[in-house]
């Protein structure tokens, strides 16, 4: 028992630790932002472009600014815009995966006003095709609210 508990600890901790890639070239975060809220306003979105040189799932991401943070895709249907969250975003290898607009990222519950020149603490977490976890941290600054990337 004694001997389990150890080896599942261990492997935790190897699941667990951060950059299991040798290098970190290997997976890329391009243009990430977050955009700034105004007072009370509690949501706001985190829009970034993701290359890996393999393929991978990003299926969750965390930020200990917001209680909950969400995957998100939006639909239109009879010109009305839908957002909804999913499991999963595939990153197919040595491609760019944009998460900037049909896909993008959401923050819940955010305990604080995001300004911006802010940084949002973020946590990726990634499954590659062996099922390995792949824990990415990043700091996100937050831009202006009405600041567009075209
Ligand atoms: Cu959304």
């Amino acid at each position: 028992m004694k001997f389990f508990l150890r080896f599942f600890l261990i492997i935790t901790a190897i699941i667990i630790s951060d950059n299991i890639y040798a290098n970190s070239d290997e997976l890329t975060i391009i243009n990430p932002w977050a955009r700034a809220t105004v007072a009370k306003q509690t949501a706001s979105g985190i829009f970034l472009s993701i290359k890996s040189n393999k393929d991978l799932k990003l299926f969750k991401v965390e930020s200990s600014l917001a209680s909950k943070s969400e995957i998100h895709t939006m639909s239109i249907k009879n010109n009305t815009m839908y957002m909804h969250e999913i499991d999963f975003v595939n990153i197919p290898k040595d491609k760019i995966t944009n998460l900037n607009g049909a896909y993008h990222l959401m923050l819940f519950g955010l305990k604080q006003k995001l300004q911006a020149g802010n940084q949002v603490p973020l946590i990726l977490y990634f499954k590659d095709d062996k099922n390995s976890i792949i824990k990415h941290r990043i700091n996100i600054t937050v831009k202006p609210i009405y600041y567009s990337e075209k």
